[in-house]
């Protein structure tokens, strides 16, 4: 794996064109003659994609916006995958421009005799260009990818093409996806490619900033899916670059997400086989923890809700362990004579997996609110079949990798069995005692979710300030004694057995685990942790986050979970009191209101017991007035893996990233 942060080499490539093109000074000629009916074409394309942006990218939001640059890296990837080019470049400008700049074949410049336009003023303008030169009609395209280079040209305010081919530089200027110069040639080059350079249309898109953490992030994992490819990510302003390239595609992904973790065998088991012209490519590997990481990509596009190829990839994972139980008994030990009545489910082999899926459909329906899921029917029992083979063949072939597995694998099915007695159990006593509530919580008088609050809070004395200092009607508090467990190095079984938790869990209301997770049993919208400003109640924090989101994540995902920001200090002078929430406020507030420090008295908060309810519910609680930090993982590998790293048991990763990243570690959990 090469990732490089700042390497040495800062220097754009091509600099003699930008010299000759500089950003946004495009030549302004809206052109007045009258328009050809070519051109009409043209005009009602543009028109259309100017329209409804979101049917051809989206949206108009973030999402949106960073949809032009991977439809460029697509366009220049496709060129690398076909052998033609090597390094994909992605440049954020110091004016927030964006080039992709590719070393393929260039795009066709030739003249078509009929319009009197080049191929490439044609690519640029007209919407599904088609045929020869329309690479996406052949490609496999994914849900809104492959709309093609003409719609990220109508939907910004400028864009600038340069073409390297058969020894000439080509170029052209478009505004808004009407050109704006003839495409000039100039003879001497010696190199072939395909820059494309833009500025978002601020007229369409919410916001036109982009974001180096989402480039990067997306980037990362398209090099990771079309292995060999080389991407350079730069953001000049800011000193930034990085370079992803991984030869081995998605067992690098595997190895890389395996950085974090104990793996029970070093390989990672990787096939590719093709049925049907569907592409089917296969990573994985197991670890000793007990979440499972599974990633699903169809024609490069994250299948977030899964789909019929995950449905397929988990039926014939199941089916190949428990073939491979009913062929080697002797793995049950002394239960072999129970065989029978031994049956693995798809919970127990998705233990501690590591899992890349990522295939290649030739005509793919995308299902859902977002897209995110797949539908095709057929694409079930291709991928079951496919992985049902190969992996059955692998285990044969492998039992120093195959038994121990299945050790593990039995492991978690003994667990689940366990589990399963402790929730029969646990809801016994809840039929029994009628309603579970803990007998900690001091509940709210709503009883409306979206209305109602549930404060948990580190402590029994700051615990009694709030359930004194509350709005009753809206917000019911938790205190929590002591500190829970730290549900990375713990199994299911014992953390559902830990009190606290229990307490956490019926109060909250929504269950755990995958068969019994129910948000719509939510009890409350907002579930705030309320900790002491200490190492202490960070320590909790980072706890519940870790519970949270390995047990909740959809509380997470819904935005429900949020951090409340009690005050750090508070000045007086007089009779007048001031609270301040940061060291930079504090100052201001002595300076600018008080006028120095002079007469000032500050009182440092290292616990939410030093408030006295009134206070308490000023500064932390009044929805009026309080500051609350919203949870969210918006970048669910990158979390997976700094809550591997803080919580798990690996120390050399936990060392590294502590020493990395030691000046953030305050902002981690926000
Ligand atoms: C159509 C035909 C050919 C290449 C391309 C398009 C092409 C498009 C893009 C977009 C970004 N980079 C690109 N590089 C190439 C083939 C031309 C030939 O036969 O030489």
């Amino acid at each position: 794996m090469t990732e490089q942060e700042n390497p040495v080499s800062m220097q754009e490539e091509t600099s003699e064109v930008e010299d000759a093109m500089p950003n946004g000074n495009v030549n302004d000629n809206d052109n007045s003659e009258e328009y050809s009916a070519r051109n009409i074409t043209v005009l009602e394309g543009l028109e259309a994609v100017r329209k409804r942006p979101g049917m051809y990218i989206g949206g108009t939001g973030l999402t949106g916006l960073h949809h032009l640059v991977w439809e460029l890296v697509d366009n220049s990837i496709d060129e690398v995958l076909a052998g033609h080019a090597s390094t994909v470049h992605v440049n954020i400008h110091d004016d927030g421009s964006i080039s992709v700049l590719d070393d393929g074949r260039g795009i066709p410049v030739d003249m078509h005799e009929a319009t009197g336009k080049s191929a490439l003023e044609v690519i640029l303008t007209v919407l599904h260009s088609g045929g020869k030169f329309d690479k996406n009609s052949y490609k496999y395209s994914g849900g809104l990818h492959g709309v093609g280079i003409s719609v990220v040209n109508a939907l910004s305010e400028w864009l600038e093409v340069t073409v390297w081919r058969d020894g000439g530089v080509f170029q052209q200027s478009f505004k808004r996806g009407i050109a704006v110069s003839e495409m000039t040639t100039s003879e001497g080059a010696d190199r072939t490619g395909t820059k494309i350079h833009f500025m978002p249309d601020a007229e369409i898109f919410e916001s036109i900033e982009f974001n180096f953490d989402i480039m990067s992030k997306r980037l990362r994992e398209m090099a990771f899916l079309n292995g060999g490819v080389k991407i350079v990510l730069r953001q000049t302003s800011e000193q930034k670059c990085h370079l992803f390239e991984y030869s081995g595609g998605i067992a690098s992904f595997v190895d890389y997400l395996n950085e974090t973790k104990n793996p029970i065998f070093k390989e990672v088991v990787a096939f590719n086989r093709e049925k049907d012209g569907v592409v089917v490519d296969v990573a994985m590997s197991y670890n000793d923890g007990y979440a499972e990481q599974f990633y699903a990509f169809v024609n490069n596009i994250n299948t977030i809700d899964g789909g019929t190829h995950v449905i397929g990839f988990r039926a014939a994972l199941t089916k190949v362990f428990n073939r491979y139980l009913k062929e080697n008994p002797d793995l049950l030990g002394k239960e072999k004579g129970k065989q029978a009545e031994i049956k693995l489910t798809t919970e127990d082999t998705r233990e501690g997996l590591i899992g890349v899926l990522s295939i290649r459909v030739p005509e793919p329906q995308f299902e859902g609110q977002t897209k995110g899921k797949l539908g095709n029917s057929e694409v079930r029992g291709i991928v079951d079949q496919i992985v049902s083979e190969v992996l059955y063949d692998y285990f044969e072939q492998n039992p120093l990798i195959a038994r121990p597995l299945m050790d593990k694998i039995l492991i978690s099915m003994k667990a689940r069995l366990a589990a399963q007695k402790a929730r029969e159990m646990t809801r016994r006593k809840t039929a029994l005692e009628g309603g579970s509530l803990p007998g900690k919580l001091a509940d709210c008088s709503e009883r409306d979710p979206a209305r109602s609050e549930l404060f948990i809070v580190e402590g029994n004395s700051a615990g009694g300030s709030a359930k004194q200092g509350r709005d009753r009607r809206i917000q019911a508090i938790l205190p929590l004694r002591g500190k829970i467990l730290n549900v990375e190095k713990t199994r299911l079984e014992r953390v559902i057995s830990s009190e606290i938790i229990q307490d956490l869990i019926n109060a909250i209301g929504t269950n755990i685990g995958a068969e019994d997770f129910n948000i719509s049993k939510a009890r409350y919208h907002k579930l705030v942790i309320m900790t002491d400003a200490d190492v202490d109640g960070s320590h909790i924090r980072t706890l519940l986050l870790t519970f949270f989101f390995r047990y909740m994540p959809e509380l997470i995902q819904k935005g429900y979970l949020y951090i409340a920001q009690p005050p750090l200090y508070k000045l007086k002078k007089g009779k007048v009191e001031k609270y301040a929430y940061t060291d930079e406020e504090k100052d201001k507030i002595i300076e600018v209101e008080f006028g120095g420090a002079d007469k000032v008295t500050m009182q440092r908060y290292k616990g939410l017991g030093e408030m006295n309810p009134d206070q308490l519910w000023e500064t932390t609680m009044n929805p009026e007035s309080r500051i609350l930090k919203q949870v969210r993982a918006d970048d669910e590998t990158e979390a997976d893996r700094i809550f591997s790293v803080l919580m798990g048991d690996k120390v050399e990763p936990r060392r590294n990233f502590i020493t990395q990243y030691a000046k953030l570690v305050k902002n981690l959990d926000i």
